[in-house]
């Protein structure tokens, strides 16, 4: 049973992270999304969610791919999750490429996924303005 585990904030869910999550998964059999918290994701992104976490959670688990969700509420929980959770292999997209290399030294395989080309939660609230 090859765990995988990848983090993020997925409000708004759109058709790029579900591209994400299918490939994560594909990397394994088991998937963990560790979802920003409210609270993670205003003190360390700045980032005010559309959704509360318990509404991107429910939206998350009900993705078949998805396995299981857990609150990400900081930035060094990396580490300890890999071990907490037997995690063989961490995903997240290129536009992370090479920030989270240091958990090869926990054991686990590091892997960054291309972006999904023109999709954001940004983008979307932009277009959504503009109409
Ligand atoms: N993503 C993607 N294509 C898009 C948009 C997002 O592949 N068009 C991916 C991101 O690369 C990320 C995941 O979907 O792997 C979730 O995206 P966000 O919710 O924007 O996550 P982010 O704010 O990057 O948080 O500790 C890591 C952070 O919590 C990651």
């Amino acid at each position: 049973m090859k765990r995988v585990i990848t983090y993020g904030t997925f409000d708004m869910l759109h058709y790029g992270h579900i591209n994400l999550l299918r490939r994560a998964k594909e990397q394994g059999d088991y998937l963990i999304v560790a979802l920003s918290t409210d609270e993670f994701n205003w003190r360390e992104k700045q980032k005010k969610c559309y959704f509360s976490y318990e509404k991107r959670k429910m939206l998350l688990e009900a993705i078949r791919y998805v396995d299981l969700v857990i609150p990400e509420e900081s930035w060094e929980q990396k580490k300890s999750d890999i071990h907490e959770y037997h995690v063989d292999t961490f995903v997240i997209g290129d536009d992370w490429k090479g920030k989270f290399d240091f958990l090869k030294e926990e054991g686990a395989e590091v892997v960054y996924l291309e972006r999904t080309p023109e999709i954001s939660t940004t983008q979307i609230k932009h277009d959504l303005n503009g109409k």
